[in-house]
């Protein structure tokens, strides 16, 4: 298989500038020397048009903020991805912020591979319109990919349900909001804590998420979102929060997900380059990637 970068340099599912700059930030961390020296062909496909938020938000009756501009970037990231892996490719999504995967996960869907997803990251993202704090749609792609959520991205790419709750793993949770725990009850999905990652080890966690991402499925999209890892390592994201996953944690995550050989895409999301220090969070990010296709010491 080969690969195929898709930059989404958006910073409209969230209130901090900068982290549509991720793609950048990561693509001069040298993310496809890395790859290509792992013996892989790569091909980067540039970005996508994403407005920026100094440009009007469309006038709306909604408290989710750049619904409609999230909305048509999504649509445009949804059609890119099905057409890549109808191709028989793995897409390398570079965000942006986290509402990128709602485009992700509906070109998935669209493309017909039947999948599960690994959600790496400190945050359920798993509001909706009801019970969303700040109004920002990176706090909602896994309940929109899941079915709740707004319409207009609920329709994205057709199918409303993108992928099944039975086969949705969350690792790394540290902070959900009050409402948003009910809607993670409510569909079941396996949440791995920090708190039981501290107790069972990286290790037992990442056997059964990748037990349950792929039971009866075509394979796993790993929604990696860098502020999972704690800040010491990823101090470049938008909303960090203390007690991540440490540094060889991380590579073990990515090196198990490496050898189960069931990746067919994934996101690299919430890298913010204006809150970072020297690219290091970008650096992190591209370090993850190389052991996620199988980089190794020997
Ligand atoms: C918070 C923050 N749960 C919200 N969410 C995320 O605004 O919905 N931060 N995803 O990265
Ligand atoms: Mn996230
Ligand atoms: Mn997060
Ligand atoms: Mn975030």
């Amino acid at each position: 298989k080969e690969l195929r970068i898709i930059g989404v340099p958006s910073d409209l599912g969230q209130g901090r500038r900068g982290v549509d700059m991720g793609p950048s930030a990561i693509r001069y961390a040298g993310l496809s020397a890395a790859l290509e020296g792992l013996g892989y062909t790569v091909q980067d496909l540039g970005n996508i048009n994403v407005p920026t938020p100094e440009m009007k938000e469309q006038n709306q009756n909604t408290k989710l903020r750049y619904l409609h501009e999230v909305t048509e970037v999504s649509k445009n990231l949804c059609n890119i991805v099905s057409t890549v892996v109808t191709e028989g490719h793995i897409p390398i999504i570079l965000g942006g912020d986290h509402s990128i995967a709602i485009g992700s996960l509906a070109g998935m869907a669209q493309s017909s591979t039947n999948y599960g997803v690994i959600w790496f990251d400190a945050h359920g993202d798993m509001n909706t319109a009801e019970t969303t704090p700040s109004g920002n749609i990176h706090g909602m792609p896994l309940a929109v990919s899941l079915g709740y959520g707004h319409e207009d991205l609920l329709a994205i790419g057709g199918l409303k349900q993108k992928v099944k709750p039975e086969n949705v793993v969350m690792v790394g949770i540290r902070s959900i909001d009050e409402d948003e725990a009910k809607l993670i009850h409510e569909t079941g999905i396996r949440c791995y804590t920090m708190a039981e990652i501290d107790r069972r080890g990286m290790a037992k966690v990442m056997t059964e998420a990748i037990e349950i991402a792929t039971n009866g499925t075509d394979g796993i999209h790993l929604s990696l979102d860098l502020d999972a890892l704690d800040p010491m390592f990823a101090p470049g994201v938008g909303t960090p929060v203390y007690g991540g996953v440490t540094y060889r944690e991380g590579h073990l995550a990515m090196e198990m997900l490496a050898s189960s050989d069931a990746l067919v895409s994934v996101d690299v999301v919430e890298v913010n380059p204006i809150l970072d220090e020297r690219n290091r969070t970008a650096m992190m990010a591209v370090e993850l990637v190389e052991s996620l296709f199988g980089k190794t010491v020997l």
